[in-house]
């Protein structure tokens, strides 16, 4: 798709319902760029642009995606019916738009998906541990990214150690 924001053969596919999202979707991109895994970012809306939606999933591993992030709020139904389009693992972000009730409905719209049709769902806005994820899922076969995974792992222990040392009384 020509405007899709990419890097060099993008793995994970991040999609939002909305311009709106990027500012939760964003953390999904700054980490999977420190973990070094190529990605592309574009806006699919599964209610507004419904025939772009089944193209971008049904295209999405000819081009060699190896795993989908989506993100919609409210009526959340985009990573679903992506995963519905597509084989490729699809990790879906609850987005706590501006006129929803609590985070409930992108929540609920995403985590109960029926049998058959998994969407791994994060927190609300849980963006970051979105691409984490994407991360790990292609470490299972990357040991590059694998190991930058370890590295990153490594980091967030030892700044609990230095918590632990600060604190110490
Ligand atoms: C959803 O509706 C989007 O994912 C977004 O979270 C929400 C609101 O969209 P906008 O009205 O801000 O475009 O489709």
């Amino acid at each position: 798709m020509a405007d899709e924001k990419t890097t060099t053969q993008p793995l994970v596919g991040i999609i939002m319902g909305s311009q709106s999202d990027l500012k939760v979707m964003d953390a999904a991109a700054e980490i999977l760029e420190t973990l070094g895994v190529p990605y592309e970012l574009t806006i699919v809306s599964a209610h507004r642009t419904p025939h772009r939606m089944i193209e971008y999933a049904e295209n999405a591993r000819k081009r060699g995606l190896k795993v989908i992030v989506a993100g919609a709020g409210g009526a959340a139904h985009l990573p679903g019916m992506v995963a519905s389009l597509t084989t490729l693992p699809v990790i879906g972000v609850p987005v706590k738009s501006s006129n929803s009730i609590d985070g409930w409905d992108s929540v609920l719209s995403i985590l109960q998906m029926p049998g058959g049709i998994p969407v791994a769902t994060v927190a609300l806005n849980g963006a970051q541990n979105a691409g984490i994820l994407a991360a790990q899922i292609l470490g299972t076969t990357n040991a590059a990214v694998a190991d930058r995974l370890e590295k990153y792992k490594s980091s967030l222990k030892d700044k609990v150690m230095r918590s632990v040392e600060e604190l110490k009384r």
